[in-house]
């Protein structure tokens, strides 16, 4: 396995050298197209005193020019080197260079750089991608001025576009040129360009200081019917920031479009945002409710980008998370402001309470593992090898909460504030972490805070709450004593500041007169908090409501009884607290070593209750009654020190829903029993979602416990009759899991359907993958059905939307199949991440994650783990990406 020398934090240095404004010319062609870049170049004196050296990967260099002279190559000043670093300037402190290279788009299978999709021509530059294209000071502190030519025969492509303003666009002697300026000074990371046959939605928008902004969604003409929830998403967007914090688009123009095959979900590059078609296309036919709440959310993601990461970025690609967690922070928002729109305060809350426990259980489910695992690393890494595996739930989700704390410490309008103040401060910069957290400390009159603040960005791992208190009935006294304790890998050992979110409740019919502070603050390692409550005496301990709202991203531990739970589960004034309440009921049942074996009367009511309780939503009861997933369970066997075994975790979790379909089943039958009322067309809207979300799942757990032939027929006419594909999709999984012939047919026609729909039959591979079979042998056969979905000729390999859908969904959520105990599972995962790392390194290695935790498994599997990991790891071409996550695997303890 080859390691590359780590790049460090510590080792940071401003650039050697200032860029002038850069002129990029592109002679454009699928197979070899012709770069040529210029620009001008002088000592940057905040930087070391070194020749100019401009990174380049894959490249081939055709000619050098400086000051209008040719170059050669030589050891002499004024001559340059080629090495793998790039291209070195010898000792010429300032000029003015010319640089022509040619690249290979078709033959660009990592998809990083200019490559081609469907014939077409994209770019994907962010985090160093741009070296791909020319020669350049590749960094996020390099900023320019970028005017851009695109050159292609005429009737090639139909869209030629680039960042900023379309300056022109002629046809000479069969080839047309567009020019494109961008006046915002930008670093290379957030250039595009895009070449190919699209057509486009467009629409216009007056900005709050009156101009007119014109947005354009570009797709293949197939799919354009498919693009006015996004352009109606980018609208909410853009009045959205302005509303909220006063930013305006800057760009008279801003485009959106969708690429076939993409490594990630979205790039925000300036004005020309380029996005996974899955995050662009739908209609009712070929997407889910989640699909369109995906789409607005990346949508606004990334247009809020063109403050947060654009107009300010990054000093160094070690900030990352200034620009993802703060980003991230605010996608989150613009979704719950978008939910709560138009509703009642009661309303309202419950519909932030739903974004936000959605939230939460992604950050529980991804991140809480990975801080846990041999990847773990603080939101700001002091080291990487490849910055692209530090695209990570922690840098985005953990970032995002870490943000967070700053709004809870000072409300709305302080966070607000210190945004004012942010933007005020460093905007057309390139910033740090530090820069954001002076900001709005500063505006806050709470700069004493920076340095215990600044130490969430460099604390690995999860920190753990533990919480106890005392009542004391005779006086009324009521104490509650606060310890964190920080993972013991982190070098970051001091106390962090820890806002905890709290109530209490009476446990009595009397309620609490005395009003208690709704945040206690945890400035060290130990602190106690002591309440006079009088109106409680004789009437028993109250019960703690902690960490409302989830208000620090720690794990909290406080001994809480069944019947405290059940108390916070019905009566809590905080919607997030009661969904709390019942995760920590349910994951008691899935933890062996837990006072409880089988849920009794306590548990199961209050689930009952709640999904009776007609003052909550129907998409809050979905959540509250969705168990925590099988990766949640699997960390609280870890914490409890129990070795991992994914098959009795897998079964537990089945058992409990099988309880809870056969306690509930009046009430789930009555819910399932709707989905055959006539309903009036489908659309979506946040109520018609929670409605189908709390019938599907009555409808998936009744599956479980009735698996009869006319079962199976009934799910068949639902998936026939259905007019979306929120419900197709939902009985289709159902069908699946029940497997036979009424399953089979469901399959064929859904294929007939959609083979022309690339992203409907990506989940028709995925369906497949996770549904979870019903049978004794059915992680068995969940393998089989991979190996057979590989092999069909509409598997495309190249196509990273198809290669999650079927490996991506074997490995991550399909842990029966994966974790079968002859390890055939893990054979697989070695093989095919082996060929995947040929093409894509980065997708193979984002992949590869799924073992993170191998080392906490029960020591069969483990051992299994550790010999697929050692296989992969010895391979001899290994991609920079998957040679650290494998040698992290292999050397780090978790
Ligand atoms: N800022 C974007 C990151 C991204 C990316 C990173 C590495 C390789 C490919 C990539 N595509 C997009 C996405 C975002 O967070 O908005
Ligand atoms: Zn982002």
């Amino acid at each position: 396995m080859k390691t590359a020398t780590p790049i460090r934090r510590e080792d940071y240095e401003p650039p050697s050298h200032t860029l002038s404004a850069l002129v990029l010319e592109f002679d454009l062609d699928l197979d070899q197209t012709l770069v040529t870049a210029e620009f001008s170049f002088w000592p940057n004196p905040a930087g070391p005193s070194k020749d100019l050296t401009l990174a380049g990967e894959d490249l081939q260099l055709v000619g050098a020019w400086l000051d209008g002279r040719p170059m050669t190559q030589g050891v002499t000043a004024g001559q340059y080197a080629l090495s793998e670093e790039g291209f070195r300037l010898r000792g010429v402190p300032q000029g003015r260079l010319r640089l022509q290279t040619r690249i290979s788009p078709s033959a660009n299978t990592q998809l990083m750089g200019l490559y081609a999709s469907q014939g077409g021509l994209y770019t994907q530059c962010e985090s160093e991608g741009f070296r791909r294209i020319c020669f350049f000071q590749d960094r996020p502190d390099t900023l320019a001025v970028y005017t851009v030519s695109l050159r292609a025969p005429s009737g090639q492509f139909s869209a030629m576009l680039s960042n900023g303003n379309l300056v022109s666009d002629s046809t000479l002697d069969g080839v047309r040129t567009c020019v494109w300026h961008d006046p915002f000074p930008k670093p290379s990371y957030l250039f595009a360009l895009v070449a190919a046959n699209l057509s486009c939605i467009e629409e216009s928008l007056q900005s709050r200081s009156g101009k007119t902004k014109r947005l354009q969604v570009y797709t293949r003409a197939d799919d354009r019917p498919r693009a006015g929830f996004a352009m109606q998403s980018l609208k909410r967007a853009i009045q959205w920031d302005e509303r909220r914090y006063g930013l305006e688009l800057d760009l008279d123009q801003f485009m959106i479009v969708a690429v076939p095959d993409f490594n990630s979900g979205a790039m925000e590059n300036k004005g020309l945002n380029l996005f996974n078609t899955r995050f662009v296309l739908a209609d009712a036919q070929t997407a889910t409710d989640r699909d369109y709440e995906l789409i607005e959310a990346v949508t606004g993601h990334e247009y809020f980008h063109n403050w947060t990461g654009n107009r300010i970025t990054c000093r160094d690609w070690f900030q990352l998370t200034l620009k993802e967690g703060l980003t991230v922070f605010r996608d989150q928002e613009f979704s719950a402001d978008m939910l709560a729109e138009g509703l009642s305060k009661h309303q309202a809350a419950s519909a932030r309470a739903v974004k936000r426990i959605d939230d939460v259980r992604t950050l529980r489910a991804h991140q809480f593992p990975e801080d846990a695992g041999p990847m773990a690393h603080p939101i700001r890494p002091s080291q990487y090898q490849e910055i692209r595996n530090f695209y990570t739930a922690t840098v985005y989700e953990k970032g995002a909460e870490v943000i967070r704390l700053l709004q809870t410490l000072f409300g709305p309008d302080g966070f607000r504030g210190g945004m004012d103040l942010y933007v005020a401060r460093h905007d057309g910069k390139a910033a740090t972490c530090e820069d954001f957290v002076s900001a709005i400390l500063d505006a806050n009159g709470a700069s004493h805070l920076f340095p215990i603040f600044m130490r969430w960005y460099d604390t690995l791992g999860t920190p753990s709450l533990h919480v106890e208190d005392a009542w004391d009935a005779q006086t009324g006294h009521y104490s509650i004593t606060l310890r964190q304790a920080l993972d013991p890998r982190s070098s970051q050992k001091d106390p962090l500041i820890i806002p905890v979110g709290f109530g209490l409740l009476a446990n009595s019919p009397a309620p609490i007169k005395e009003s208690v502070p709704s945040l206690l603050l945890l400035e060290h390692f130990e602190q106690t908090f002591t309440f006079h409550l009088p109106s409680q005496i004789h009437q028993g301990a109250p019960v703690p409501s902690l960490l409302r709202d989830f208000s620090a991203p720690v794990s909290l531990h406080y001994d809480y009884t069944e019947e405290q739970l059940s108390a916070l589960a019905q009566c809590d004034s905080d919607p997030f607290q009661r969904w709390e309440a019942c995760q920590r009921l349910m994951l008691s049942f899935l933890i062996p070593q837990s006072n409880h074996t089988r849920p009794d009367a306590t548990t199961l009511d209050t689930l009952a209750a709640v999904l009776r309780d007609s003052s909550l939503s129907d998409a809050f009861k979905a959540q509250a009654l969705t168990l925590p997933p099988e990766t949640v369970v699997a960390e609280a066997w870890a914490a409890q020190g129990l070795r991992i075994d994914p098959l009795a975790i897998h079964s537990g979790h089945l058992s409990l829903r099988r309880l809870l379909a056969s306690h509930l089943e009046e009430d789930l039958r009555s819910l399932d029993a709707e989905l055959d009322l006539p309903a009036s067309p489908y659309q979506f809207d946040s109520m018609g979602a929670g409605w189908r979300a709390l019938r599907h799942l009555a409808q998936s757990l009744l599956n479980l416990i009735e698996t009869s032939r006319e079962r199976a027929d009934l799910l068949l006419e639902r998936f026939e009759r259905a007019d979306n594909m929120t419900t197709r999709m939902a009985t289709l999984q159902g069908l699946v899991a029940l497997g036979g012939p009424a399953s089979e047919q469901a399959l064929k026609e859904f294929a007939q359907q959609f083979e022309r729909n690339p992203l409907a039959m990506d989940k028709w591979f995925s369906v497949q993958v996770v549904a979870e079979r019903i049978g004794d042998d059915h992680c068995l056969e969940t393998l089989g059905v991979v190996e057979h979905l590989l092999a069909d000729d509409r598997y495309d390999a190249h196509n990273p939307n198809r290669v999650r859908a079927v490996l991506g969904a074997f490995f991550m959520q399909a842990s029966a199949g994966l974790h079968r105990e002859d390890g055939h599972g893990y054979a697989l995962w070695a093989r095919e991440l082996a060929s995947l790392d040929q093409r894509n390194g980065q997708l193979a290695a984002r992949l590869a994650r799924s073992l993170d935790r191998w080392s906490c498994f029960e020591p069969t599997r483990r051992d299994q783990m550790r010999g697929a990991i050692e296989r992969l790891a010895a391979g001899p071409t290994l991609s920079r990406d998957l040679a650290e996550v494998c040698e992290r695997f292999l050397t780090t303890a978790a």
